[in-house]
């Protein structure tokens, strides 16, 4: 099997994972995360693969353009931070009706409805004045030329008010995720990859962190709790350091240093906008922008 043909059927084999992984919470009906997840074969048919070998890649969204997350060219000159003097704002924004975000039923668990005062609004299609959160955004071409490694400083995941936080993130892969109970009830943090190794690890209150890895890059991977139906967390797992989620503004901003690459973004019920050429300048931030249609 030639790269390109291994690349699709990996990307196809994640992409049937993904629709398979996401449809199960009862707890976040959204009428385009449905049409998304239910998007057959031309989503598959719509990734480009990159010109490397090994690629990696999946694909949970249907539009346009897949993720993808590729390794770098083994062997390149080791990349060095101090070289990214310039960079990416991207701003991320979306038309059409967000979706009524409905309260999160803490039933199951009154321990959990007893931390909070007030309603808490479901994650999954966050944003506000027509920008979008909890976005990825990563850097999809142009990191090939350097070889990474990972920092030893972990991601930080925690379990606050039987939520976990955050609830997209995005590491390294090899990076640490230190995983933190904040709340007064046992979690089980319970990963489901589909290029990386699974766990499923039970954690009681007041008990240390535990530390957790993957190996390899991965878009997306869905941590969730067996205990609490509605707990769950979207990773991106990278090769190289330039991702980052979008917040409550709907921006991110990426460190590079000068050259030419190709933004993508991910989100985990939408179907994503178009990756986006960028040509970064020495000490200067690029502003990029993409809007998600919300049908
Ligand atoms: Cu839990």
């Amino acid at each position: 099997m030639n790269s390109r043909n291994r690349f699709l059927g990996l990307a196809l084999a994640a992409a049937a994972g993904a629709r398979a992984g996401c449809g199960d919470s009862g707890s976040s009906a959204v009428e385009p995360a449905q049409a998304a997840e239910k998007s057959p074969a031309p989503a598959a048919a719509a990734i480009v693969p990159p010109a490397l070998p090994a690629a990696v890649a999946t694909a949970a969204a249907p539009a346009g353009v897949a993720p993808v997350v590729a390794p770098p060219v083994e062997g390149g000159p080791a990349y060095d931070p101090a070289k990214a003097t310039g960079g990416i704002k991207a701003t991320v924004k979306y038309t059409g009706n967000l979706p009524k975000m409905r309260p999160v039923k803490f039933d199951a668990d009154p321990e959990c409805g007893k931390q909070h005062t007030s309603a808490v609004p479901e994650e999954t299609v966050a944003g506000k004045d027509g920008k979008l959160q909890n976005v990825i955004v990563y850097v999809s071409k142009g990191f090939e030329k350097w070889s990474y490694k990972a920092p030893a400083d972990p991601v930080v995941l925690d379990q606050k008010g039987c939520m976990y936080v955050p609830h997209v993130f995005t590491v390294m892969a090899g990076q640490p995720i230190a995983i933190k109970n904040s709340d007064p009830v046992m979690h089980n943090v319970h990963a489901i990859p589909k290029v990386n190794k699974e766990f499923n690890r039970s954690q009681l209150k007041g008990s240390k962190d535990l530390s957790e890895k993957f190996d390899k890059p991965e878009l997306p991977v869905i941590i969730k709790c067996d205990v609490h139906g509605w707990m769950k967390s979207w990773a991106g797992v990278f090769a190289h350091p330039f991702h980052a989620v979008t917040g409550e503004d709907g921006t991110a901003a990426i460190k590079l240093p000068a050259g030419e690459y190709e933004i993508s973004v991910w989100h985990e019920k939408l179907a994503v906008p178009a990756m986006q050429k960028v040509t970064v300048a020495e000490g200067a931030v690029k502003d990029v922008e993409f809007t998600f249609e919300i049908k």
